[in-house]
């Protein structure tokens, strides 16, 4: 096992992994920029680099800096947590040619999964069910009519190297699709640096619900269950739910047959998320995620396990020691992610929390690195907590977030509680009754 670990992020994740590391008597080492020199991933971390000014690209982007960190302390391993580096295939790789161990998958399998229309590929052969649409990239205008003609309309075109939801274009019908076809590479090319994209049938009213797996280096492959997060605004999470009001036990299960035969096939490893759209009783994969999200949470409360231990005990090469029939889940967890925004506008509200006091009790748990007398600087993601609740049923954990919600404050600062609030009250999100497309009417709608 590593005695000391370097973790490459900020906010309520570093926190969550340096528990794990506490809990596995490993030693941190926190990374943090000038703006964060207050921060408690700082704080409560055995040492700290400061590794650049307030600009992510500058600190927490910056490879080098982070690398030399690592050196300098005598770390073993690096956690890169979610966003940030946690899927750069680059940095991966320069971790590794360093001697040093990156706490994810392979360089080679956060490639794959990087480019959509790869990772899309690869499931299909491995028989994982997937959208109807191109078989690969779509290189002409020519090609994309006769596909759609193919699928029917309305279809979707998606960037290569997108991914949550950016360079998407409809197209409802055949006179539509030049303009979308058109759109989506400019798009494309201008903001990812690679034009290549692809269509896929168009679903006009799925959920989004994406599986847990973990995958030892010894061809262990387990699933943890599903996580429902069709409850998004602009392609940001905002609820999520594990397990899906939407889907059966024994659709869980075969679905996580599925899924685990084909990453054992590939010999992934480490911590992933497969993303599939459902309608119509059918799951369609969309897209891999090869980190830890920042849902992981509620996949942990239904099943009693701790992803970042495994995490970690898969980096250093120790066997899962556990199999699929070894994970009951059970219950049912919610989490509420809670943004510095205005709960109307949504705008970033960053400043000064001058009252802090989270709510606690049965079943609830609260992932947040805030504290009274901190500054939330603007210079990151607006989220500051993680509010998790657990219930044997779906009604109890409901009645638990409302209860721990209002217990909730946050003083100082505006904050989405209220957003919160006003969704649990809701007759369908009550019944478990929404699509993608619920929130951003029910947001709508308020005005
Ligand atoms: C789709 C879709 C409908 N049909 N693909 C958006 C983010 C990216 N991960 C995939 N996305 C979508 N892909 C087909 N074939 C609708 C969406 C979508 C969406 C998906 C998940 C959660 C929220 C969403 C909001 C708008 C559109």
């Amino acid at each position: 096992m590593f005695k000391k670990i370097l973790i490459a992020n900020r906010g309520e994740i570093a926190l969550r992994v340096q528990r794990a590391c506490r809990e596995l008597g490993i030693a941190t080492v926190a990374v943090h920029s000038t703006a964060d020199a207050d921060a408690m991933h700082v704080r409560l971390a055995d040492e700290s680099v400061c590794i650049g000014p307030p600009l992510a690209r500058d600190s927490y982007l910056n490879m080098p800096a982070i690398i030399s960190a690592a050196l300098i302390t005598g770390a073993e391993a690096i956690h890169p947590g979610y966003g940030f580096l946690s899927e750069n295939a680059d940095f991966a790789d320069m971790v590794e040619a360093h001697k040093l161990v990156f706490i994810g998958p392979s360089a080679q399998h956060i490639r794959m999964m990087g480019d959509k229309i790869t990772a899309k590929t690869t499931m299909l052969e491995l028989g994982v069910p997937l959208v109807p649409g191109s078989p690969g990239e779509l290189a002409t205008l020519d090609e994309a009519y006769a596909v759609a003609e193919r699928i029917k309309y309305p279809v979707l075109i998606k960037a290569a190297a997108g991914g949550g939801g950016r360079g998407m274009k409809v197209a409802q019908n055949r006179a539509a699709l030049e303009a979308a076809f058109r759109e989506a590479r400019a798009e494309a090319g201008a903001a990812f640096g690679n034009n290549a994209v692809y269509m896929e049938k168009y679903l006009d009213k799925p959920r989004h619900i994406e599986l847990q797996i973990l995958a030892d280096t010894h061809g262990n492959v387990v699933h943890f269950g599903e996580r429902d997060c069709s409850l998004q605004r602009r392609h940001q999470k905002v609820l999520e739910e594990a397990g899906s009001p939407a889907i059966t036990t024994a659709q869980r299960d075969a679905l996580g047959v599925v899924v685990t035969d084909a990453l054992k096939k590939i010999g992934y490893r480490n911590a992933g998320t497969l993303e599939f759209l459902y309608q119509d009783e059918q799951f369609s994969f969309i897209e891999m995620n090869t980190r830890l999200q920042v849902e992981h949470p509620i996949s942990e409360m239904i099943s009693r396990m701790d992803l970042v231990h495994e995490q970690i005990r898969i980096a250093a090469g120790e066997a899962l020691g556990y199999e699929q029939s070894d994970i009951e889940l059970s219950g049912h967890a919610i989490e509420c992610r809670i943004a510095a925004e205005d709960p109307e506008t949504f705008a970033p509200c960053p400043g000064l929390v001058s009252v802090y006091h989270p709510p606690g009790g049965l079943g609830v748990r609260v992932d947040s690195a805030l504290y009274a007398g901190y500054r939330v600087p603007p210079h990151y993601d607006s989220l500051i907590a993680k509010l998790i609740t657990f219930g044997k049923t779906r009604d109890e954990a409901i009645a638990r977030m409302k209860r721990a919600l209002r217990e909730f404050v946050i003083q100082g600062i505006k904050t989405t509680i209220p957003l919160h609030q006003r969704i649990l009250e809701n007759p369908e999100f009550i019944a478990g009754d929404y699509t993608i497309h619920w929130l951003e009417k029910f947001v709508g709608q308020e005005h």
